[in-house]
């Protein structure tokens, strides 16, 4: 079952979590670099992560990952324009990773439906004019400082403090700028600048961030911090500690969950999500 875009941002965060699932046509993403750089693997794997239950499906063609190098919009265009316009035709919601105002109108026209913009509107403010005008949603990533740098011993007096006011910041230049406000999906950043510590505070403390009266995502899928926990060197082995990541945030309120391994993460949450739902029927 996918639902309509309009219905998960409404639905608030008692209804069924939803599993976004994660396309990477890029040579060099941290976990699945290189793999879907050919459009038909790419809708392959588009298709499977579908038939497992993700209904929105994010398609990036920069990678973020500490150290990364930036993309040009014409080459982030050129590994989107096959893909794009397929995954588009399936039952899934899509979404576009970039921070390129270009790419994503290309995206928009292609019937991309959220464009998913970590740097949540600092690198190319007219993105977020083009998200109003297209009545498109966006969402708003906290990060601090850039992928290059990143992860070089990121400080914060009061992690959920600052980045909840980030992103009350960034909701509000969205809205100045036009965006529906229902159309605005918040997500701390998990991995962005943070220490294990940090990224535990967050995933803590989602329920803080939903003063902001926002949809709010997560995206823990395979990251360092998970094989500093458990002990994975590949990210490929960090599937169990996305699900508890996962599970966590879900606890305390995270609607939308960016992850790799869809199947199991569909299945962890519905189970999270029945045991929930089963307290309020058994007297
Ligand atoms: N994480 C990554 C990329 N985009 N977008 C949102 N909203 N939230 C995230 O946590 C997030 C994101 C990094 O993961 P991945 O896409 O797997 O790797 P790479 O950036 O190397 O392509």
């Amino acid at each position: 079952m996918t639902r309509k875009l309009h219905d998960i941002l409404t639905a608030g965060v008692r209804n069924p979590a939803v599993v976004m699932g994660i396309l990477n046509v890029t040579p060099d993403s941290f976990s699945d670099g290189g793999k879907y750089l050919d459009p038909q693997a790419a809708g392959r794997q588009a298709r499977r992560m579908i038939d497992c239950g993700a209904e929105i499906i994010d398609i990036g063609a920069e990678s973020t990952r500490p150290g990364a190098d930036t993309v040009p919009p014409d080459e982030q265009i050129r590994r989107l324009e096959e893909i794009v316009p397929a995954v588009v035709k399936t039952s899934a919601i899509v979404s576009v990773d970039t921070t390129s105002a270009a790419v994503a109108d290309r995206a928009l026209t292609w019937g991309a439906k959220i464009i998913n913009d970590v740097s949540a509107g600092r690198d190319d403010p007219q993105i977020l004019t083009l998200v109003a005008q297209r009545g498109a949603a966006i969402v708003l990533m906290h990060m601090l400082g850039r992928p290059r740098t990143m992860q070089d011993n990121p400080q914060y007096t009061d992690v959920t403090a600052e980045v909840k006011a980030f992103l009350a910041k960034r909701i509000s230049e969205a809205v100045a700028a036009g965006v529906d406000e229902s159309r605005i999906i918040i997500d701390p950043g998990i991995g962005f600048g943070k220490k294990l510590e940090h990224n535990l505070a967050l995933l803590r403390t989602v329920d803080d961030l939903g003063g902001l009266g926002r949809t709010i995502l997560v995206g823990p899928s395979r990251k360092r911090f998970i094989g500093e926990l458990g002990g994975a060197e590949l990210p490929e082995n960090r599937v169990g500690g996305t699900i508890g990541a996962c599970l966590a945030a879900r606890r305390r309120g995270a609607t939308i969950f960016r992850v790799h391994d869809v199947a199991p993460a569909v299945e962890a949450l519905k189970v999270y999500d029945a045991v929930i739902a089963s307290g309020s029927e058994v007297s």
